[in-house]
């Protein structure tokens, strides 16, 4: 069994996420247990249910304090059988990669804490010492879209999950292959006048495969030439 535990101030986000059928079926399967939290549960401000407040030495926006999170960690770390790996969603983390993703999904439990922008006390990540991952150069809102993302691309690579496990090693950025994918066709074999490439239709199965790995080629070459030379994770180019 998987455990994802997610600790957030927007849980209600994650709802509909829940409820999609590869993650849903994955959950209905007993391989993936995900469990959000909500951070305002673990105020210490019994009043208000505060857990922000203004940055020392003036700024503009909130810090998220270091108490509730800390509070917050070691209770769900308290609710499994391992204290799993603890990950900080932030635009200054590592980015994430495929490989990171297959890391991750070999681990048992992921504790995933999602930020706002202006972020946590430093104390948090001095205390916890999280993996601290970003999806990307770009700034969002909070991290919940991100854990998603991350949740997304790990629970598909735990075994069983997908029905044909081949497949997910098969994706492009996935270890067996580091090629953009080939186009593929289904019918009818014409549209508005746009065909189905011959080869795919001449049966020629040595063909087919020359013809898709010339197309993965050409594409990758095109769009995605830095998959060739840069250290992302994948195999060398021969
Ligand atoms: Cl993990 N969080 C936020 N707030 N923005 C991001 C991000 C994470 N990754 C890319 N942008």
């Amino acid at each position: 069994m998987y455990r994802v535990d997610v600790i957030t101030l927007f849980p209600q986000i994650f709802d509909g996420y829940l409820s999609q059928s590869l993650l849903a079926k994955a959950i209905a399967n007993g391989l993936v247990e995900l469990c959000v939290h909500n951070l305002r549960d673990w105020s210490v401000d019994l009043k208000h249910h505060k857990i922000d407040d203004r940055p020392y030495g003036g700024g503009p926006g909130m810090l998220i304090c270091v108490e509730p999170v800390i509070r917050c960690v070691e209770a769900v770390q308290a609710m499994g059988s391992i204290p799993g790996q603890v990950i900080l969603l932030t635009p200054q983390g590592e980015q994430l990669r495929q490989q990171r993703v297959e890391n991750l999904a070999q681990s048992n439990r992921l504790i995933l804490l999602c930020g706002r922008y202006e972020g946590f006390d430093q104390r948090v990540t001095d205390i916890l010492q999280p993996l601290e991952l970003s999806i990307g150069d770009y700034v969002l809102n909070g991290g919940e879209v991100a854990a998603m993302v991350l949740v997304d691309a790990t629970v598909r690579m735990i075994p069983g999950v997908l029905g044909d496990e081949q497949s997910s090693w098969d994706d492009s950025f996935s270890r067996g292959n580091r090629l953009l994918e080939f186009p593929q066709y289904t019918r009818p074999p014409e549209f508005r006048g746009y065909t189905v490439p011959d080869v795919l239709l001449s049966g020629n199965h040595q063909e087919i495969a020359k013809w898709r790995q010339q197309q993965s080629l050409a594409k990758t070459e095109l769009r995605r030439n830095d998959l060739f030379d840069k250290n992302i994770g994948f195999p060398t180019k021969e």
